[in-house]
Formats: C-alpha cells, sequence, structure tokens
C-alpha cells in the first residue's frame, strides 16, 4: 500500500538581503516586521515555519563604500550585519537564519547552481557593453535610462547609470521569455500585488535579452567555477540566499524540505529579479521555483523620500526607544495596507498609539480586569445565559482567525488587524452598553456574565494581535491568566473559552498613553 501522502505543514518565508553598505533604516525594519508579523502567524496556525533573513556583502556598491571609507568591503560587511542582527533583535524579530552571502556554503551554493545552468546550456562567455546603476545593482537597456538636465543619465527609479565594456558570461535569458508567461499563467499567484503581476508580465512580454552574469573589472564575489578571472554578477549570488538558506548545495540537509519557499517578501523596486531572474535561474538548474513573490511598498517620511542629504533618515531603534517595539511594528502593520507605498510621521504613530492601543483595548482589558480584581478578587466568574448581544460579540469574535488566516494567505496584513480592531471597537460597544459597574448591586449573575464574556473576548483578541505585538499580546494574556504554553496562547486555543474559576493575577496597565516628552 502507498503511504499515505502528509500534506506540507511547513512554511518557508524570506526576506530580502540587505545592502549592508550601510546600517539598517526603517525600510529594512518595516520588511522585517511584516515579515516576521507573517511568520508568527503561521506559527501560531501551527505551521513548521523557517524565516530566513540575512545581509547581501557582495557587488560594487560594497566594494565603493569601503573605498570611501578606507576599509575592506568584508570589515563593512561584517560591522553592518552586525547592526543588522541588532535591529532584528530589538523588534523582535523571530527568524530561523541569518545568512550573510560571504559564507563559504554559500560560495559553494552558488557555485552549484552556476554548474548546473552552464549543464543545460544556458551561460556563454561574449562582452557587455552597456549602462550599469551601481546603487541598484542592474543592468539597464539604453531606452530604459534618461539623460538629466544635469547632463547625468539616469535608470528608471533615478539612480546614475554608468558605461560599462567588458568581457562577461551571459545567462540565456532569452529562452526563457515563453517558460516564465506560462508559469505565470498556471500559477495565478506567483506575484502579488496585482499591480506588480501586470508590471512583470508587460516587462517579460515586451521581450527579454540575455542577462550578463559575470564581471572581471573586480573580484570581489563569488568565483566563478572554472574561470576566476570573472566573478558572478552580485544578483545571482544574492537570489541564491534563498536555496543557501535551507541547505543547498546539500539537498540532503535538514531543512532542504522547506524549498520551495512559500513566499520571498520583498520591496517594490526589486520585483524584477525575484519574479523574472530567479525563476528562470531556478528552472534552468533544474530546481523548483519558489511559489510566489510579494512585493511591499515603500516608506516616506512625511511624504518625502528619505534621503541622508534631506535629513529624513529615522533609525528604526530610535522609533523603538521612542515608541516602544509592539507599538512601533503595530502602527506600521496597522497603518500602510501592506502593498502600498506609505507615509508616517509623529503624529500619526501617536494617534495610532493613543486611539488603538491606549484606548480601545488597553481601556477594555483594563476596565474589565480591574472590576474582575475587585468584585472577584480575581478569580473569572462562571457567567450565567448568554443573552443575544454576549452571543452576537462572542460569535463575531469567533470570526475573527477566518478572516484573519484569509487576509493572511495573500499578505493583506492590515486587513488581518483591521478585522481584529473592529471586534475590540464592538467589545466597546458592547461594554458600554451592558454597563457591568451598574450591575453590581442590581444584578450581580448578570454582571458577572458580561465581565466573562469581554474576558474571552479581550482573551481573542490578545490571541490573534500576537504576530503583530509578541510582547504586549503576551502581557494581555498574562493578566489574564492564560497559561503561558503553546497550545494555550496559539490559534487552537480558540476554538475552546476562557475557563472560569481561573485566576487572574493583578491587572497591570499593557498600553500606555504617549504622552510628549516635556522640554526642560
Ligand atoms: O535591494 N521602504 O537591498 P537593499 C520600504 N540587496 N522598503 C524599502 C525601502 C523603503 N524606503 N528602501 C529599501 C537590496 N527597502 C538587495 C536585495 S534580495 C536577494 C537582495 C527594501 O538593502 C527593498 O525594497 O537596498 C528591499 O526589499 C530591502 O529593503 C533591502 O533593500
Amino acid at each position: 500500500k502507498a503511504p499515505i501522502a502528509r500534506t506540507k505543514n511547513s512554511f518557508y518565508i524570506t526576506t530580502a538581503i540587505a545592502y549592508p553598505n550601510g546600517v539598517p533604516h526603517i525600510g529594512h525594519a518595516y520588511e522585517a516586521i511584516a515579515t516576521d508579523a507573517l511568520a508568527r502567524f503561521q506559527r501560531l496556525d501551527g505551521k513548521d515555519v523557517f524565516f530566513l533573513t540575512g545581509t547581501d556583502e557582495h557587488g560594487l556598491k560594497m566594494i565603493q563604500t569601503a573605498e570611501a571609507e578606507q576599509l575592506t568591503p568584508m570589515e563593512i560587511a561584517t560591522r553592518n550585519a552586525q547592526r543588522f542582527k541588532e535591529m532584528d533583535q530589538r523588534l523582535n524579530i523571530s527568524f530561523d537564519r541569518f545568512i550573510r552571502t560571504t559564507e563559504e556554503q554559500h560560495h559553494r551554493s552558488s557555485q552549484e547552481i552556476w554548474n548546473r545552468m552552464v549543464a543545460n546550456g544556458d551561460i556563454y562567455l561574449d562582452s557587455y557593453s552597456g549602462w550599469y546603476s551601481v546603487r541598484d545593482e542592474a543592468y539597464y537597456a539604453e531606452e530604459e535610462t534618461t539623460l538629466g538636465e544635469d547632463n547625468v543619465r539616469r535608470g528608471p527609479q533615478g539612480s546614475p547609470v554608468d558605461w560599462v565594456e567588458e568581457k562577461s558570461y551571459f545567462f540565456r535569458l532569452s529562452a526563457y521569455q515563453d517558460k516564465l508567461l506560462r508559469l505565470y499563467e498556471s500559477q495565478p499567484d506567483f506575484i502579488g500585488p496585482d499591480s506588480r503581476k501586470n508590471e512583470v508580465v508587460s516587462f517579460v512580454k515586451s521581450g527579454l535579452r540575455d542577462l550578463s552574469v559575470s564581471r572581471t573589472t573586480f573580484d570581489w564575489g563569488v568565483k566563478v567555477p572554472g574561470d576566476p578571472e570573472h566573478v558572478m554578477y552580485v544578483w545571482v549570488d544574492a537570489l541564491t540566499n534563498y536555496i543557501t538558506g535551507v541547505g543547498f548545495p546539500d539537498e540532503g540537509d535538514k531543512d532542504w524540505h522547506y524549498w520551495p519557499a512559500d513566499v520571498h517578501i520583498i520591496g517594490k523596486d526589486i520585483i524584477r529579479f525575484h519574479a523574472v531572474y530567479w525563476p528562470a535561474f531556478l528552472m534552468s538548474a533544474g530546481i523548483p521555483v519558489q511559489k510566489r513573490v510579494y512585493a511591499h511598498g515603500f516608506l516616506f517620511n512625511r511624504g518625502e523620500k528619505m534621503s541622508k542629504s534631506v535629513g529624513n533618515v529615522v533609525d528604526p531603534f530610535n522609533l523603538a526607544d521612542q515608541y516602544g517595539v509592539d507599538q512601533t511594528r503595530y502602527f506600521f502593520l496597522r497603518e500602510v495596507p501592506f502593498g502600498q507605498d506609505g507615509s508616517y510621521n509623529h503624529e500619526a504613530i501617536v494617534a495610532r498609539i493613543n486611539a488603538d492601543l491606549a484606548n480601545d483595548l488597553g481601556n477594555l482589558a483594563q476596565r474589565s480586569l480591574s472590576m474582575l480584581a475587585k468584585q472577584y478578587q480575581g478569580v473569572l466568574p462562571e457567567p450565567g445565559e448568554f443573552t443575544d448581544n454576549d452571543k452576537a460579540i462572542l460569535a463575531q469574535a469567533d470570526g475573527m482567525i477566518a478572516l484573519a488566516r484569509s487576509a493572511m494567505a495573500t499578505q493583506q496584513i492590515h486587513q488581518a488587524l483591521n478585522a481584529v480592531w473592529a471586534v475590540v471597537a464592538e467589545a466597546n460597544r458592547y461594554f458600554a452598553g451592558e454597563a457591568p459597574w451598574a450591575l453590581a448591586k442590581t444584578d450581580p449573575k448578570r454582571q458577572a456574565t458580561v465581565l466573562y464574556v469581554t474576558a474571552e473576548v479581550v482573551r481573542q483578541t490578545a490571541i490573534l494581535a500576537q504576530p503583530a505585538m509578541p510582547k504586549a499580546s503576551s502581557k494581555l494574556l498574562d493578566i489574564l491568566g492564560i497559561p503561558d504554553d503553546v497550545n494555550s496562547r496559539n490559534f487552537v486555543a480558540l476554538a475552546t473559552r476562557i475557563q472560569p474559576g481561573s485566576v487572574l493575577p493583578p491587572p497591570a496597565p499593557v498600553f500606555p498613553r504617549y504622552i510628549e516628552p516635556t522640554v526642560a
């Protein structure tokens, strides 16, 4: 008898790997936070999750930064990779592996995928002449560039391009045009959101040229097997990090079963690399292609593009210090529809902290739990018969998980949070309407029921808020007396009600209001 096929219970998710030519900025933090929320959601939903992040350490950008700082590229990479790891720790990013592309295993991995592309007849030697942007680490066709009034030629994303002429290996990308178009058709979820998918499909339909995949004018990179004069084009090795991270080239590695990745989370500026080049490389090498690429938007400070010269580059460590880690995470995830650009400023962050967190969720928890502490000595009472109002709010709470699951399956993180905060708003109306504080003398049994129902709704909300706000949610579950074990706090726990008789520790405020610091 054939063994029963087990449904795949694993979930492999990645961020882009950042260039460590500088310290992390808010765009990096945003991507890490969003990917972390998606990873935590699947973990809480019972999946075996592997979450990869890291740094992309080769390429000309690193060389130029190193020259400017009079250090080696490796020194710069090591120094800044450390800072990226610190940011992840500070922001409570639950990655399983932090990969650096200078690792020995990654060099072997990149050489193996290269050898397989050679074996498939897709790599040939020629010479490249054309435009290259160091900032984007990208080759651009002449018609993609424009000559500015300042006489500087720029690529489609506004970065200056240089003329390059050198011997180079090429990847036969042109041979993959139809295969890629078939991929987009047969896997309609391959690229999200739809706006990005349309952009990629029309780029591929417009015709693909072969891609220059090696450089000879510098040697900081992965050596081309059999021709050490060449190092690989940085994007060839950068993309390969996603398979190195789960064990490649050792396909017997304990983590290799995670491949193909369920989703690569990236910014919209690098969709072409992930949705065109990467699947083409994988097809050429005979490796299954990833299941999905999802591109988020860009963040702008007060609507302006971040730049060092404007002086509006916001340090993620400062945001965490000023507003709190969970507050910062919540703000970006709730405020910016994931997939669209977003703007942020102090007033908007404070408004979310004070309205959504301190007033709506915080007060509801605080008021109901302090009544339980005072009038029930912190023991959750047995509820009486549920009224229609009780049943309605419980039903709405019970409905959150289905809404959140379907939103998170397509990376609509903000929608999952909207569903949760819709219940918080309704629970506040319920609480105000039932006025349990007035029931102590007139109808104590009814008061007990209202407080029980409120505690249950707060519990469900706290469970579902964990992906966005891991620490604060866990504190909230603590003061609800929920045991700190996986099955009491993951989504399985949503199927049963909070236990009457459980003992609640003294309530402590979880979401303080943001108060402007007074200037001395
Ligand atoms: O592109 N808002 O690295 P990177 C939101 N090494 N996201 C932003 C952003 C902003 N203002 N600025 C950048 C690279 N990002 C390559 C990736 S992957 C195999 C190699 C996002 O440090 C950007 O879109 O320039 C990308 O997803 C990530 O930050 C790293 O950008």
